[in-house]
């Protein structure tokens, strides 16, 4: 019997409100760094029918930075606050690399979990998590693309699918970072931050991208000879394009941009913030340094969403969460991209089928 079961979050149909249980999912946190305290603050005043029950982070004093005033424990061994009886729910929030050893050891203890992207950092790694799961035989692993729930986003999706603007064309997107850290591989440019729009263009188009060319200007003097901007040129199955230019040393701000045109029309994200200054002889909007102001609203709605789902011991109806299949085919577009980065020439992208247990 799963742990789900023991811990008498017991299944539930896909669409009921009844909750199996009353008392708040207990969640174990692994990663006290910037996205681990902002899960833990949400955890601890945003997000209802969960408290924080533990957190375990490889500098004690961050992790215990986090829990002041929470009530929630320190664990010092990762493996430890996962297999603990009184954690029920594991979010992981670590370092990349450190992933998939944690979102093995949950499946195998059958409790759910939501991983920061990437799932991993390579596919054979993320292979390794569809495999525990498929095997485990029912899904238990969230990847945090935040960027579904993102008000803007939903809308933006809606839009295409209630067929506002005809069948879809063209994709431009714009993933813009004020700066990052110096000597930052080419490489990471792709898998750390165009991997969101990577994982947006599959979900709101909903197919599959078959092609990748990446394009490089001379590269920025702010990024210290990363390769930076980058221009992502994809196909998708149905012969749609998607451009992303992605420029992680922007100097002025965090930003991003989305078009989709369409047959009839087009649906573009509004202005992120909803105030207009007039000051100093300009008409300005304030923009975010970073992105966790800009998708506040969406991160809030993710852990909900995540926390409800734990609760039902079944995804809430029409969920945008991203599987352990979609963080895998994140992770296998994003290395095809870096192939075609470090080519200089377009890559085939053959995404292996879909296994059973992830279909919709
Ligand atoms: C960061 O890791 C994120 O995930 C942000 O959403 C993205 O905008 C940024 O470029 C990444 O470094």
């Amino acid at each position: 019997m799963s742990r789900v079961g023991q811990a008498g979050f017991s299944s539930a149909a896909p669409g009921s409100t009844v909750w199996r249980n009353t008392r708040p999912v207990t969640v174990g946190l692994i990663g006290a760094g910037v996205m681990g305290a902002d899960h833990a603050r949400l955890l601890s005043g945003s997000v209802s029918g969960a408290r924080l029950g533990g957190v375990c982070d490889v500098d004690e004093t961050r992790a215990r930075r986090v829990v002041e005033a929470t009530g929630a424990r320190v664990l010092p061994d990762p493996f430890a606050l996962i297999a603990d009886d009184d954690i029920d729910a594991v979010l992981v929030a670590s370092s990349d690399p450190t992933h998939e050893a944690y979102v093995l050891a949950a499946i195998a203890v059958g409790k759910p979990v939501l991983c920061e992207k990437p799932l991993a950092p390579t596919v054979d790694g993320c292979q390794r998590i569809i495999d525990a799961e498929t095997a485990y035989g029912s899904r238990l692993v969230t990847v945090g693309f935040m960027r579904r729930y993102d008000p803007g986003y939903v809308e933006l999706k809606q839009a295409l699918d209630d067929g506002v603007i005809g069948a879809p064309l063209v994709l431009h997107c714009v993933h813009r970072n004020p700066a990052n850290s110096p000597g930052q591989p080419s490489a990471a440019v792709i898998t750390n931050s165009a991997v969101h729009e990577l994982d947006v263009s599959r979900w709101l188009l909903g197919e599959e991208i078959v092609e990748a060319t990446v394009h490089t200007p001379r590269p920025a003097a702010a990024a210290g000879g990363t390769a930076d901007p980058q221009l992502l040129v994809l196909r998708t199955a149905s012969g749609a394009l998607v451009d992303i230019e992605v420029f992680v040393n922007a100097g002025y701000g965090y930003e991003v941009r989305c078009e989709l045109v369409g047959e009839s029309g087009t649906v573009e994200l509004g202005m992120p913030s909803p105030t207009v200054q007039r000051r100093a002889g300009v008409i300005a909007r304030p923009l975010a340094m970073d992105w966790r102001p800009r998708f506040a609203e969406a991160y809030r709605r993710e852990l909900q969403d995540w926390v409800d789902s734990v609760r039902l011991a079944a995804p809430a109806a029409f969920s945008p969460a991203a599987t352990a299949w979609d963080g895998f085919a994140a992770t296998y577009l994003a290395q095809a991209c870096v192939r075609a980065l470090e080519t200089g020439a377009p890559v085939t992208i053959d995404l292996p089928s879909r296994p059973k247990l992830y279909e919709p």
